[in-house]
């Protein structure tokens, strides 16, 4: 009698617990191209943490580190095969599996916007087909790129610099007569310190994160682009989730994706840092700054529509201001 009552009480348990609870617990592996005491791992947190609350114990992001970890060239082939099931991650670092990634640089659109028209369907399908990854959410944008220097200049004209560059940069540079160096951002300050190059390419915000401002003179204005931070998934791993794991994941990516107000204060508060540790800005204007901005997206698309020429002139006619 009293074991029919224990196994009794422990049906009941059985019943009473939560209808939701997972089977069992999935881990995503997690890596960030960019340095893990910076700005990118500091937003890329609360995308973390919230992924945690709301899996409710059904999915985990295991942050195996940054750099450190993986070097950021490699990070984009490590999600390719697997190696790593999730990176935070800029296009222009992995444009040896996926050369069209280094196009979101050239969105004229916001994502909210693109996520309409057609743009970002296009992007994702080729993401899918050609790099074996879901493309989860873009946590920078809308955030300019810089040239910062050592040496003045007084027109657009880079002819005699040696500047540092990713593909981000390297056909709007080299269009402008610099010579350009490609190098990870963990070499940067060395780089600079060494006087290995003249000046090097990097939004406006973050140049803190690896100390740049004691080697860096000026900052080239207007900006130019639209950086690009994203997070990405392994495919096959995103199939193999439940619904409701994707869920999880796709809100929190759209949690993060629209955080504009924050990342617009961040990018004035850098500028007010950059004043203050004494960088001074050299102010293109009038032509001058119309050439720079014409260069930078006729030198960008031209070198996506190279590198791709079956992709490249759509995704230029859906990312492009409207006409
Ligand atoms: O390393 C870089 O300059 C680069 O390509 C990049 C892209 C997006 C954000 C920060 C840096």
């Amino acid at each position: 009698m009293r074991a029919r009552l224990a196994s009794l009480a422990l049906f009941a348990a059985v019943l009473a617990l939560p209808t939701g609870a997972p089977a069992q617990e999935t881990t995503l592996r997690a890596v960030s191209a960019f340095v893990e005491t910076g700005t990118y791992v500091k937003r890329f947190q609360p995308f973390m943490d919230k992924v945690q609350a709301d899996g409710k114990g059904g999915l985990r992001i295991n942050f195996i580190g940054g750099p450190k970890a993986m070097p950021p060239f490699e990070v984009g082939n490590a999600v390719k095969n697997g190696v790593v099931d999730m990176a935070l991650v800029t296009g222009a670092f992995y444009t040896n599996v996926f050369p069209e990634a280094d196009a979101w640089k050239l969105t004229e659109r916001p994502m909210a916007e693109l996520r309409r028209n057609g743009g970002f369907d296009h992007m994702q399908k080729l993401y899918n087909e050609k790099m074996g990854a879901h493309f989860l959410a873009r946590m920078i944008d809308e955030t300019p790129f810089h040239l910062y220097l050592n040496k003045p200049i007084t027109g657009p004209d880079l002819t005699g610099l040696k500047v540092r560059i990713t593909p981000v940069y390297r056909d709007f540079f080299q269009a402008l007569g610099a010579t350009v160096i490609q190098t990870a951002p963990g070499e940067v300050y060395t780089a600079l310190e060494r006087g290995v190059v003249d000046g090097y390419g990097w939004p406006i915000h973050g140049i803190f994160d690896l100390g740049w401002q004691e080697k860096t003179k000026y900052r080239v204005d207007p900006g130019f682009y639209s950086a690009e931070v994203s997070i990405i998934v392994n495919k096959r791993k995103w199939d193999s989730l439940t619904d409701e794991q994707r869920a999880v994941l796709t809100r929190a990516g759209e949690a993060l994706e629209a955080n504009y107000a924050d990342v617009a204060k961040e990018n004035a508060a850098d500028a007010e840092k950059q004043k203050a540790a004494g960088i001074q800005v050299i102010r293109l204007e009038g032509e001058a700054a119309e050439t720079w901005r014409k260069k930078a997206y006729e030198a960008g698309w031209a070198g996506v529509i190279k590198q791709s020429p079956e992709h490249g002139p759509k995704l230029k006619e859906l990312f492009s201001k409207a006409p």
